[in-house]
């Protein structure tokens, strides 16, 4: 089946499959730059990676450079259709080698990724970073009972905000800036209230001086347990909902931050109900938070088809957060964010119109039976126009790039 025939069967379910690739076509997916080395960052590139999360392997030649990060990401982004973000962390700072600590970095120390984004026409997320460092040590950030420490990170995190803010307004666009902190115990606390007052406090302090939300708008991400913070995580998810709606902030869901049997793609409903906007960190837990790379699997597309059907595309804002160090980096981004997109222009070519006038008329037998059926419509021809429109390989054909890309380059670091 060639494209128009594909179009034309899906028009009988009442799908207009152009519109749907215009309406992908728009939909920014923000690429984590973190899975280009492990979650390093440049401050140290040979430093450990603390704060409960893990990258396990060693395949050889990650970035340790901005240059060397920004030339992976390119050849990742010439192999992935759409539109594109880069989200970066605080410890990808760019100062010419020069050691900066985390509450001395400054707007110009990301200057050059803001050139070389514009020059790209990628928009920029923030995030500032709460680990791998020896303030950290503790496994409490905001909430430590120690006010130097706490301080410290209140510092840092202030000093983020206003970079995404002067990133957002050189770029003339918004920047989502996302706070996650580590804060956890390995064992049972004594004091929860106490601790989650400490964090509100930090919190507050770091959102009390005014930004413009033109420029950058904050997201707070919770989650379950850390490695090591086992037994009480004090930014837990229902902690950071209340929080996020009683300040008017975005709403973090990670797809490995739940209990296994929960899943982010029924709780994206719920937000939009009472928060305008939320951010979505798209990630695959394998028994645990183990951020493995996204793919084309049930919950992707059923996070994708709640974005659609709730018409929220321009209100849930889609950031990817996985790291892979056992495979090529390169093709672990273009791997994850092609399976994005797949997923975004699989949502929007259901027949959602007709699925739910079965729902509402109480014909449940007819909405399993389309849903079931959808499964096999012609959906790779419509996915191979999808990446022709955008300029990128249709099929596996990307895989040979990344290969000659590896022997020239990444093999030779
Ligand atoms: C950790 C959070 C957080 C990080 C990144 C690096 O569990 O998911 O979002 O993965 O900020
Ligand atoms: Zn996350």
């Amino acid at each position: 089946m060639d494209y128009r025939q594909s179009a034309e069967y899906y028009a009988r379910y009442g799908v207009d499959v152009d519109a749907a690739i215009e309406r992908v076509l728009k939909i920014p997916v923000s690429v984590n730059c973190w899975q280009g080395d492990d979650v390093r960052g440049f401050e140290d590139p040979d430093g450990e990676l603390t704060g409960g999360i893990q990258t396990t392997g060693n395949y050889p030649g990650r970035a340790r450079t901005p240059e060397q990060l920004r030339a992976d990401f390119d050849v990742a982004a010439s192999l992935i259709p759409g539109k594109k973000r880069i989200n970066l962390h605080a410890i990808y700072l760019d100062a010419d080698g020069e050691r900066v600590g985390r509450c001395d970095i400054l707007p110009k120390h990301f200057d050059s990724w803001i050139s070389w984004a514009k020059e790209r026409g990628l928009g920029i997320d923030f995030n500032p970073t709460c680990f791998s460092h020896p303030m950290s040590g503790s496994g409490l950030t905001l909430s430590s009972p120690d006010r130097a420490v706490r301080e410290f990170w209140v510092e840092h995190c202030r000093r983020s905000r206003d970079i995404a803010e002067y990133i957002g307004k050189q770029l003339g666009e918004t920047v989502v800036t996302n706070y996650w902190v580590p804060d956890g115990y390995k064992d049972t606390p004594a004091d929860r209230l106490g601790a989650r007052e400490r964090l509100t406090e930090s919190l507050d302090e770091i959102f009390s001086r005014p930004v413009d939300k033109k420029y950058n708008k904050d997201a707070v991400e919770g989650k379950v347990f850390g490695i090591g913070a086992e037994s009480f995580t004090v930014g837990s998810n229902d902690y950071y909902l209340a929080y996020a709606v009683s300040r008017g902030l975005l709403w973090t869901l990670d797809a490995g931050h739940f209990h296994p049997t929960e899943f982010i793609s029924d709780k994206i409903s719920t937000a939009l109900l009472f928060m305008p906007e939320i951010l979505l960190h798209v990630s695959r837990p394998v028994r645990w938070d183990s951020d493995h790379v996204v793919t084309f699997d049930d919950e992707l597309r059923a996070i994708a088809c709640e974005i659609m059907r709730a018409d929220a595309d321009g209100r849930v804002h889609i950031g990817l957060d996985f790291f892979d160090a056992s495979i090529n980096r390169v093709a672990a981004w273009v791997i994850g964010t092609r399976n994005m997109q797949k997923a975004l222009l699989y949502a929007a070519l259901e027949p959602s119109k007709l699925l739910k006038e079965y729902e509402l008329s109480g014909d449940f037998t007819s909405r399993l039976a389309l849903m079931e059926e959808i499964k096999t419509f012609p959906f790779s021809t419509v996915w191979e126009h999808y990446c022709e429109v955008s300029g990128v390989p249709k099929d596996l054909g990307w895989l040979d790039t990344v290969k000659a890309y590896e022997r020239k380059v990444v093999a030779e670091r």
